[in-house]
Formats: C-alpha cells, sequence, structure tokens
C-alpha cells in the first residue's frame, strides 16, 4: 500500500530470465508494493518458471507484442496506483517512491531518461536513440500543447486507476510504439502529468525493441505517425469524455 491505497506493478516479459526474478524481489523490498504482475508474452526460456518462484502473479498474453502485454496487465491490474516498468535491470526499482511522490498531485506520472547524472555510460541510450526520443517527445508536446515532455519511450510509469479507465477502451497499439499512446490518451481525457527524471542502466538478457539501430528506427517511425495521426483526428473532433 501506498498512503493506504493498493499498488500494482506491470512488467511485460518476452524472454527475460536474465534479470526477471532479482526485479521482482527488488520492488518487493520496497514494502509498498501489493501486486506484482508479470505478463509473460510467449516466452521460451525460465521467465514464467523463475517469475512465479519470486512470488509474481504470472498470467500470459498470447498475441506477441509489447502493446499487447501491456494492455493486458493494463485490464487485470486491480490498485488505484498502477505502475510499469521492465524486468530487464534497466530501471531501478527504488525510483518507484521518487515518482509515487508525484501521483497526489498528478494523474499520471512518467519516467524521462534524460537526465545525465541517471543515465549509466554503458545503458542504451547512446546519440541517436537519445535524441530520437527527446525529438518525438517535443513533437508530441507542441501539437498538443502539453506541458514538459522530454522522453518518448520510456516504460518506467505510474497511472491513477481513473486513468487507465478511461484510456482503456481507446487503446490501439499492440506493437512497440504503444508507449505515447498512453499520453496522447490521457491529454484528451484532461489529466494532468508529470515526468521526472529516472536511472537508467544496461539491460540483463537481450534486446528487443531498441538493440538494433535498424529497429529503433522503425519503432521511432510509428510513434511519429502516431503522434501525427491522433493530431489530426483530434482536428476532426476526436475526444474522450
Ligand atoms: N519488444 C518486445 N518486447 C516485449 C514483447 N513482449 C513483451 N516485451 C517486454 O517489453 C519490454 C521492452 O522490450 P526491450 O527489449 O527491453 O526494449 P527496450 O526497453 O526498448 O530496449 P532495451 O531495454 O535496451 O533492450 C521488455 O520487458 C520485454 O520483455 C514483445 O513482443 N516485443
Ligand atoms: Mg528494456
Amino acid at each position: 500500500m501506498y498512503k493506504r491505497k493498493k499498488t500494482s506493478l506491470i512488467l511485460p516479459a518476452y524472454n527475460e530470465e536474465k534479470a526477471i526474478e532479482k526485479i521482482i524481489k527488488n520492488f518487493q523490498s520496497l514494502n509498498i508494493i501489493d501486486e506484482i504482475i508479470v505478463v509473460n508474452n510467449n516466452s521460451n526460456d525460465n521467465t514464467k518458471r523463475y517469475a512465479k518462484r519470486a512470488g509474481a502473479k504470472v498470467i500470459k498474453e498470447e498475441k506477441q507484442g509489447f502493446g499487447h502485454t501491456l494492455q493486458k496487465g493494463l485490464h487485470e491490474a486491480s490498485g488505484a496506483i498502477i505502475i510499469l516498468c521492465e524486468p530487464d535491470g534497466t530501471f531501478d526499482a527504488e525510483d518507484t517512491l521518487r515518482l509515487l511522490e508525484h501521483i497526489d498531485t498528478y494523474d499520471v506520472v512518467i519516467g524521462s531518461r534524460t537526465h545525465p547524472d541517471f543515465i549509466d555510460k554503458d545503458s542504451n541510450m547512446g546519440f541517436l536513440i537519445r535524441i530520437g526520443n527527446v525529438l518525438l517527445a517535443k513533437c508530441m508536446q507542441i501539437l498538443y500543447a502539453s506541458n514538459t515532455l522530454s522522453d518518448c519511450g520510456c516504460t518506467y510509469r505510474i497511472f491513477r486507476k481513473d486513468v487507465i479507465q478511461k484510456i482503456l477502451p481507446f487503446l490501439t497499439v499492440g506493437q512497440s510504439h504503444f508507449l505515447p499512446e498512453t499520453v496522447i490518451l490521457s491529454i484528451f481525457a484532461h489529466k494532468s502529468f508529470i515526468e521526472i527524471p529516472v536511472h537508467y542502466r544496461k539491460r540483463l538478457g537481450y534486446s528487443k525493441i531498441t538493440g538494433s539501430l535498424k529497429r529503433a528506427m522503425y519503432v521511432g517511425t510509428m510513434m511519429l505517425f502516431l503522434i501525427l495521426d491522433y493530431r489530426i483526428k483530434r482536428s476532426f473532433g476526436f475526444k474522450i469524455d
């Protein structure tokens, strides 16, 4: 519980046997997480076994894709506060405490992997990925006249349950460009948000999205189309009441 509110943590997992047990234990040791949901996305390694052994609730999503996996977790989560993270060792469980400090004030608290002091030298945050994330975030900020956005692709974020209830029926993206859709729909639902810097480390296990530059550029292009598409829809009256 956090301030007497139930908390749910969602971890999307596709072949994350290297780090998953440690990550679950790190979050458990915070003593504020009530429900840890690992959404297993057709892993063919020991992800499911290790997650169960660590005490997480393991559910499965058969449709392959980061977005499908997180949508499944969001349907399942029962907490008043819902935390998204990754079980690959890139994020610190302790950062949840800093993010949570803002959830009384804002409906959504989004991690940002842009503070130089917080980014490990050997993490997968080279020049091109950093610039791509910042440019896409700025594009969203300008097109939607929102408050500051600096990182378009940080999974680590916290939502109040009512935000999820509002946006869940509208989520469409099943693949890797899922994250900006949650921000755009939150803006449409008139929800407030803030970005807070988080630490970013080298991942354990192998990368499925931004590990290859080609794949990262593809995901960035899909994010850009999504951002433009919703902006056009908005000018034709799309809204969430
Ligand atoms: N890419 C991808 N990720 C999935 C899928 N299903 C679940 N995931 C999980 O989604 C998260 C994001 O994938 P990552 O490979 O970490 O991609 P990334 O965070 O952009 O890049 P790195 O952490 O540097 O590898 C991980 O926790 C994956 O295990 C899927 O079908 N595709
Ligand atoms: Mg990752």
